[in-house]
């Protein structure tokens, strides 16, 4: 029995959930910032990150945390092929972007205003707009047209970046007509965080 612990907005975890759409699974859905759901967050995972995954037989419980250590985990389980290395480049490429956004969404949301002068802003600003001007020479060059594991990746970033209006994504042509040739596919819908 597979279980699946995260939020419906985070988009670590609607890329496993995109994935999984045809994979018999749980979804508990938590609200990481909220008092009771992170007691119980905090009582299984040290790292308070989700995603996380329980893969629950009759005498034991396995417990795996990281949206890409879960990934490979299920890819081994459901003997699906490993990434390659390009793959793991562009899933590495995404995670960058993701990780300086989630960083600054946090700070925006504990009332720190982002500040160009500092280091910090600095540095995760050179680095998103570095990332997504990299990612939309790679959609141009063909590499995100197979809708796999990077791509449901790129798509959850991407789409999470326009939910939350974290990056100005005008420009990015090729990234945003990815976006809108893979918004109506039916797992893509099903995991809207806005419904
Ligand atoms: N490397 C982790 C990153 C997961 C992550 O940053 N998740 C966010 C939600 S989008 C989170 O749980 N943040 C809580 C926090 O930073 O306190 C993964 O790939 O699973």
């Amino acid at each position: 029995m597979l279980t699946l612990y995260g939020s419906t907005t985070s988009p670590y975890v609607r890329r496993l959930r995109i994935w999984l759409a045809n994979t018999q699974h749980d979804f508990v859905n938590w609200k990481i910032f909220e008092k009771q759901d992170r007691a119980k967050l905090m009582a299984k995972n040290p790292t308070l990150k989700v995603p996380m995954l329980e893969d629950s037989t009759a005498d034991e419980v396995q417990t795996i945390f990281d949206s890409r250590v879960i990934y490979r985990y299920l890819s081994e389980k459901l003997k699906h092929p490993a990434l390659t290395w390009q793959q793991e480049n562009q899933l590495t490429i995404i995670d960058a972007a993701n990780d300086s956004l989630v960083q600054m969404f946090i700070l925006a949301q504990s009332g720190i205003k982002a500040d160009e002068d500092l280091l910090f802003f600095k540095l995760q600003k050179e680095r998103v707009n570095g990332v997504l001007v990299y990612l939309n020479e790679l959609v141009a060059e063909g590499q995100f047209v197979n809708w796999n594991y990077p791509a449901m990746s790129l798509f959850s970033l991407i789409d999470w970046v326009e939910f939350r209006s974290l990056h100005n994504l005008k420009g990015l042509t090729d990234l945003l007509a990815f976006h809108e040739d893979n918004a109506q596919r039916i797992e893509v819908t099903a995991t809207d965080p806005r419904t």
